[in-house]
């Protein structure tokens, strides 16, 4: 039983370490006029790729105006972003798509020192 929970914990672990091999994606999901990710955390300077994705069965967009991201997504499309954030700081995500800002679709982009 021991073993069985140390393998686990072992298995954990390295499938922790997988992840952290790769902080340059991360994800953000659009669903049902909102973002599920409202809150997304990046290094400045660092190259980072947005892998936005939208479940929904209607078009949707993403856009940051701080570092002119417009992107438009169709119903059920996925677009990879790459950018290099910076300076550090507090930037506004959202769907430029007429009405759905207003609706909830906004985010932070929280660009860390
Ligand atoms: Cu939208």
């Amino acid at each position: 039983m021991m073993i069985r929970a140390l393998l686990f914990a072992t298995g954990l672990a390295l499938l922790l370490a997988g992840c952290r091999a790769s902080p340059g994606t991360l994800t953000i999901a659009m669903k049902d006029m909102h973002f599920r990710q409202g809150e997304v955390h990046v290094r400045a300077g660092q190259p980072v790729t947005l892998r936005v994705v939208n479940e929904d069965g209607y078009a949707h967009a993403f856009d940051i105006d701080a570092f002119a991201i417009h992107r438009p997504l169709a119903a059920h499309e996925t677009a990879e972003i790459t950018f290099t954030p910076e300076p550090a700081g507090q930037y506004t995500f959202y769907c430029g798509s007429p009405g759905h800002m207003a609706a909830g679709m906004t985010g932070v982009l929280i660009v860390e020192e």
